[in-house]
């Protein structure tokens, strides 16, 4: 079998696997949405490839600040789907003791910051991170991704004239899929995004976000710039929201989709079809790495569906470090002890 690029066949097929897992489990998780078992979603759908390419680059020690959309991430960095559902279902195995909207996610085995509502607002919270990497002495880098909508909010500009200033190792990846919501990149911004962090002295890149090997090797590049202490780097990966921007988004509304799932452009079908041209896998693989992706999230959902929601008495948890005498009396409420 013969190898793309530097990459060997099971990099390359774990990397096809994580990403036909992320796209099976936004459609499971829209479909529950219309179902009124989950909340609400953002779907990652079309945006798969750089978010593994990311997954594929990173280190343990490094420290990634994900923004909402970010499911492939998730799944090539190793977080179980099982974990993923406790915090969309929010169950009482959900870390955040399903206190938090679906898909704001706090992954911190595996390195992940909260996800932030406020758009652009964790980008300065990275910097910040970076420089306590620094005073700490601690190994690793810190990644933080975000959509082009963010790159016009004041916290973008002050996190990069902040990152730069201190030399910072922070690498910002746009995720730039041509939409904020129903607002195209065009009516957002008049620069090239990439070319936003020269105002601060920072090195930036375009990469097609929509093919894992040119993201891989426009990533390497930068990956090995902040990794060596040269400071901050910017990469805009171009790629293609092909879903709504959220469950409670309805495009038809305001675009005709450039990109639809399955078809010869989704970002998908183009590996599965470099493989295939490759002669990394046959027809027979793809058609069971879905069925397999199919059955293992079927079968998740319905696992962790069968969890109980938290305990009401939780709610008092992780507020204050002494309970407060109110606190005490809501509890007396809420235990009938009163
Ligand atoms: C400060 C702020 N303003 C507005 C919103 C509402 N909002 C949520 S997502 C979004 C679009 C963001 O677009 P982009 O950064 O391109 O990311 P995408 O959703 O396209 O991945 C907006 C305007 C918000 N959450 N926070
Ligand atoms: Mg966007």
């Amino acid at each position: 079998m013969a190898a793309l690029g530097n990459l060997s066949n099971d990099q390359i097929v774990t990397a096809y696997r994580n990403a036909v897992r992320a796209r099976t489990l936004d459609l499971k998780i829209i479909n529950a949405q219309r179902q009124g078992i989950i909340g609400f979603h953002v779907p990652a759908e079309g945006q798969e490839m750089i978010q593994i390419a990311i997954g594929m680059l990173a280190e343990k020690d490094d420290l990634i600040f994900s923004y909402y959309r970010d499911l492939a991430l998730y799944l090539q960095r190793g977080v179980p789907i099982s974990l993923i559902f406790d915090q969309m279902l929010a169950n009482g195995n959900d870390f955040q003791k399903g206190r938090q909207m679906p898909d704001h996610f706090s992954f911190k085995e595996f390195n992940f910051s909260t996800v932030q509502s406020p758009v652009g607002s964790h980008l300065p919270l990275s910097v910040g991170a970076a420089y306590s990497f620094r005073y700490n002495k601690k190994k690793g880098i810190v990644i933080v991704t975000f959509g082009d909508g963010a790159t016009s909010t004041s916290d973008f500009h002050a996190a990069l004239n902040l990152a730069s200033v201190f030399n910072l190792s922070v690498l910002f990846v746009c995720e730039n899929n041509g939409w904020a919501i129903s607002v195209p990149t065009n009516r957002q911004t008049k620069a090239d995004i990439y070319k936003k962090g020269a105002a601060y002295g920072i090195p930036g890149k375009r990469v097609d976000g929509n093919d894992l090997i040119a993201s891989l090797a426009g990533l390497q590049e930068a990956f090995d710039y902040v990794r060596s202490g040269k400071g901050p780097y910017l990469v805009e990966a171009v790629t293609y929201r092909i879903g709504p921007h959220s469950t409670s988004d309805d495009p038809k509304k305001y675009r005709v989709d450039e990109i639809t799932d399955g078809s010869e452009n989704d970002p998908i079908k183009r590996l599965e079809n470099l493989m295939l041209k490759m002669g990394v896998v046959d027809l027979n693989f793809i058609q069971s790495a879905k069925a397999q992706a199919k059955e293992e999230i079927d079968r998740t959902m319905e696992e962790r569906m069968s969890i109980p929601a938290p305990d009401p008495s939780t709610i008092f948890d992780d507020v204050y470090e002494e309970p407060s005498w109110i606190q005490e009396e809501e509890r007396r409420d809420i235990d009938g002890s009163d």
